[in-house]
């Protein structure tokens, strides 16, 4: 078993879609192990984020990740990792697969509804900033 994180960003929350990306988690047997409701700071957003703090888009990623409040949740299941990238589809959702959450719920490449771990060593590392 594997564990990772998933969270659901302000603009999904925004859509009151919090239950429905939770109904297709549990779906696919994903278990939910922690979760709770965060606004998160401009340090806090930074922190998380700060593998990407030379990209272009980092100002405007921060500025969307503390507009609202975001659900971040720790996850498991067989293969959590890969499973749930896959559940959620590519980062843009004009890539996005049919089915996938992005698909369904993102509005563009910023504004694109979840997040999720892309190793297990980063989601090692994102489940302990949120749930210690
Ligand atoms: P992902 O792992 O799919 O969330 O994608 P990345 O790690 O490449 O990007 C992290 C976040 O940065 C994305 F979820 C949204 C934001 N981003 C942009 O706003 N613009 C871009 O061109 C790329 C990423």
């Amino acid at each position: 078993m594997e564990r990772t994180l998933l969270i659901v960003k302000p603009d999904a929350v925004a859509q009151n879609v919090i239950g429905e990306i939770i109904r297709r988690l549990e779906e696919k047997k994903f278990r939910i192990v922690n979760l709770k409701m965060v606004r998160l700071s401009r340090k806090q957003a930074a922190e998380f984020y700060a593998v990407h703090r030379q990209r272009p888009f980092y100002n405007d990623l921060l500025e969307f990740m503390t507009s609202g409040p975001c659900v971040p949740m720790a996850l498991v299941r067989h293969n959590a990792v890969a499973f749930l990238r896959e559940a959620i589809g590519s980062t843009n959702p004009e890539e996005a697969a049919e089915g996938t959450i992005r698909k369904d719920f993102a509005t563009d490449i910023q504004n694109n509804a979840v997040h999720a771990s892309d190793s297990l060593e980063n989601a090692a590392r994102e489940v302990a900033f949120f749930f210690g």
